[in-house]
């Protein structure tokens, strides 16, 4: 049978994968996974043909109907109406449109410009705003260019010494663990991960912070640094600005006092410091764990300052970088699907880069929309008098995975009109009043654009089931219902306008085209023409600042939003497990995976468990002032007692974002998903 090269449907590292005419998968050569893959991408055919999979658009006529199958026309025609109906009566912001890092760059791009010419509304946003856009924030300020990683990720595979600040890269991007078997690994994180311990056994450390206090623990290294002599001075000299006001808020930050505040011997920092000084090729890579907090853009950039301060970044064989998160985490924040942006990195609110995307989609700069609310914002706002009536979803389970979840309940049930594009009946398209039933990644060509910067060609290997049509047709289908021209279905016609939209651009595709990348070119932006190489190294000979230096920028600690209490008195923090993904959506249907981790836990010191009343492998109730999620109990002795940790992979009852607090950075609107103050109860009747 012939097989169709393509990449993984999941995570921004995006193996390469063979799929065949039957959906069968297999690992593909490729540098980000050198043929390898981890059980999630493995078993990711189990997704196609999938006994569950929406293969015929639902509706409910009213909000107490239940939802019923009906044709593509009825459906398309039903939202057309609704959506005219009231923007007619509210304005053209009473529709809000919600997208993901997971879409393609063809889809991201246009439901962008979908929301701002189509619908005229300025109310996008995407799930982006959960994931990386702490690290986004701090990368342009730092180095006036928001790349996650600015190398190929090969060039790891010399480092001598890799810290990682908040990522856990076994479970989350397990091939990239192949990248750095030759480094001493520092790993930075609250619990003894599967990461941390591959660090301790080849002779490494593992660093185990309070959560929320990571900036304090790179201030204690910075002074470290200082006051042994190992900065870089020559570089901070010749490469970068703004050392000395940062250097005046670290300057309080010795050791020993950093220690008090995030439990990390000072003499730990002091080794830490003397390995990523004396080694020639070091890295410090961040990832959720060191941004999804209140502080998480100051947090980063204290993790920049360090780097900056040793010397790291656009040196070769060095560097800072962060690991992007979703299959096109990158991507999807670069083509205008977040609320303050325009294609090819551009900011809304720019008018000159008003005026080119204008230019290219045909319209008056003056008609396109201001910036609207960030994600949380804007599912904060739904249903209510001065927010959005209508709320089109493609590729979020929000119901699981945005901060405080039963408040996002309360709001998407207040609105007049909710919108599903989706490949399974997720917790959210569930609630929708119309689901579309829409081809996924083995089953529509597309381009994705990895953590390294590097543009993939995503490639159809087999039919989508019948009834099913792509995202892109969706949107064009709506788009001509509204009476608007301008949105092709066809994904190679869609990247040719993103191109030219992207033209001049921070994130430049314009030399990027189907035809290069088919040929096999590594092609990563910018890529400003079709003579040119792509830039797989950005910052080796000046930083994106019109002075060509990176700057540091002045950063103090500051307390986590919500600290423990009387009645809360634990720090919960949440993430991942390697077998499932995200909200769960797909992984929670694929029985290999949710077989061996088939329901929420709650990873907890044994002592803190005793206190609590609580049983190993017995259910508890984690609560904190929002809510309550139900979790099995794991004892995990290597934990810090003070802290417990939950996945967010499940639904319902058992949603690790009933408890989070939707507090967000006031700079890049990322919500706390890493710090929250719980208490413990056993689940009543559960003993
Ligand atoms: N298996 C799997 N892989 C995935 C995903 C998935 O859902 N499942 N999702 C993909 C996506 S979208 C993303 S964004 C990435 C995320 O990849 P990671 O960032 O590696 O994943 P997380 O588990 O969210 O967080 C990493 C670690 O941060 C720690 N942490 C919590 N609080 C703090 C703190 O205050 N400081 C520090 N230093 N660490 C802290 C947690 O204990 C956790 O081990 O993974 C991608 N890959
Ligand atoms: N507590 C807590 N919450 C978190 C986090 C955390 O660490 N802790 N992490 C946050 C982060 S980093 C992220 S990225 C978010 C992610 O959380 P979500 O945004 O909910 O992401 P997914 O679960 O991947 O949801 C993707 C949905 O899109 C569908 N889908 C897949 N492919 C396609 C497609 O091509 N088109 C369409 N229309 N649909 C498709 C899937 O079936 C699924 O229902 O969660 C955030 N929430
Ligand atoms: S590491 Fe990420 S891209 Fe690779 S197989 Fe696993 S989920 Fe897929
Ligand atoms: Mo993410």
């Amino acid at each position: 049978m012939t097989r169709t090269a393509t990449h993984c449907p999941y995570c921004a590292l995006q193996c390469g994968q063979w799929v065949d005419g039957s959906g069968a998968v297999d690992g593909r050569e490729f540098p980000t996974n050198r043929g390898g893959l981890c059980q999630k991408g493995w078993t990711s055919g189990a997704l196609l043909g999938h006994p569950e999979r929406l293969t015929t658009p639902l509706l409910r006529p009213s909000r107490s109907d239940p939802l019923a199958p009906v044709g593509w026309d009825v459906a398309l025609g039903h939202v057309a109406d609704r959506i005219r109906a009231l923007q007619a009566e509210h304005g053209p912001d009473a529709v809000a449109v919600f997208g993901a890092g997971g879409l393609t760059n063809e889809k991201a791009y246009l439901l962008g410009k979908f929301a701002r010419v189509g619908l005229r509304t300025s109310q996008i946003d995407y799930n982006g705003r959960f994931c990386m856009s702490s690290a986004a924030a701090a990368g342009n300020r730092a180095f006036g260019v928001d790349r996650g990683m600015p190398f190929p990720v090969t060039d790891l595979d010399d480092a001598e010494v890799v810290l990682l600040a908040g990522a856990n890269v076994a479970e989350t991007m397990p091939p990239l663990m192949g990248h750095l078997t030759g480094a001493r690994l520092v790993v930075v994180d609250p619990r003894r991960t599967p990461t941390a311990e591959r660090a301790v056994a080849a002779g490494g450390l593992h660093l185990q912070p309070v959560p929320g206090t990571d900036l304090v623990l790179a201030l204690g290294l910075l002074h470290a640094a200082v006051v042994d002599g190992l900065l870089d001075a020559d570089y901070l000299d010749e490469r970068t600005t703004g050392f000395d006001e940062a250097w005046r808020l670290a300057a309080q930050w010795w050791p020993e006092r950093a220690e008090r505040v995030c439990g990390v011997p000072a003499a730990d920092m002091r080794t830490v410091v003397a390995w990523l000084a004396g080694a020639r090729r070091r890295y410090v890579l961040t990832a959720r764990g060191a941004e999804q907090h209140a502080h998480g853009v100051d947090t980063v950039s204290a993790w920049i300052n360090l780097a900056l301060a040793l010397g790291l970044p656009g040196r070769p064989g060095s560097g800072f970088g962060t690991v992007t998160g979703q299959g096109n985490g990158q991507g999807g924040r670069e083509h205008g699907q977040k609320s303050d942006q325009l294609p090819g990195y551009r900011s809304i609110t720019d008018p000159a880069a008003r005026a080119h995307v204008a230019g290219v989609w045909g319209v008056d700069p003056d008609d396109l929309p201001g910036p609207g609310r960030s994600a949380t914002e804007l599912l904060a706002a739904l249903g209510r008098p001065d927010g959005p009536k209508a709320l089109l979803v493609f590729g979020s389970n929000v119901l699981v995975s945005a901060p405080h979840a039963g408040a996002v309940a309360e709001r998407l049930a207040a609105l007049d009109l909710l919108v599903v594009a989706d490949v399974l009946p997720g917790e959210t398209a569930m609630a929708a009043d119309v689901v579309l039933p829409v081809a996924q990644w083995a089953e529509e060509e597309g381009t994705m654009t990895n953590l390294e910067g590097r543009v993939l060609r995503r490639r159809r290997a087999l039919r989508p089931p019948p009834g099913v049509r792509t995202d892109l047709e969706v949107v064009s289908g709506l788009a001509e219902r509204l009476g608007v021209g301008g949105f092709p279905a066809e994904p190679e016609a869609v990247f040719d306008e993103l191109r030219a939209a992207s033209a001049g651009g921070t994130a430049d595709y314009a030399g990027i085209s189907y035809a290069r990348l088919d040929a096999g070119e590594a092609l990563h932006w910018p890529c400003p023409d079709e003579a040119h190489p792509g830039t797989p190294r950005l910052f080796t000979e000046r930083f994106g600042h019109a002075d060509g230096r990176a700057r540091l920028v002045p950063v103090d600690h500051t307390p986590s939003a919500e600290l423990p209490d009387a009645a809360h008195p634990l720090r919960a923090t949440t993430g991942r497990v390697l077998v499932h993904y995200q909200s769960g959506a797909q992984t929670r249907r694929v029985a290999e995976l949710s077989a061996v981790v088939p329901e929420s836990f709650v990873e907890v010191h044994p002592d803190t468990a005793a206190r609590a009343g609580l049983v190993d492998g017995e259910w508890a109730r984690v609560v904190s002032r929002r809510g309550a999620a139900q979790a099995r109990v794991r004892c995990v002795p290597s934990l810090r007692p003070d802290t417990v940790f939950l996945p967010f992979h499940f639904g319902a009852g058992q949603a690790a974002n009933l408890v989070t607090n939707p507090v967000l950075d006031p700079i890049s609107r990322m919500p706390e998903f890493k710090v929250c103050a719980v208490r413990l109860e056993p689940l009543a009747g559960s003993a």
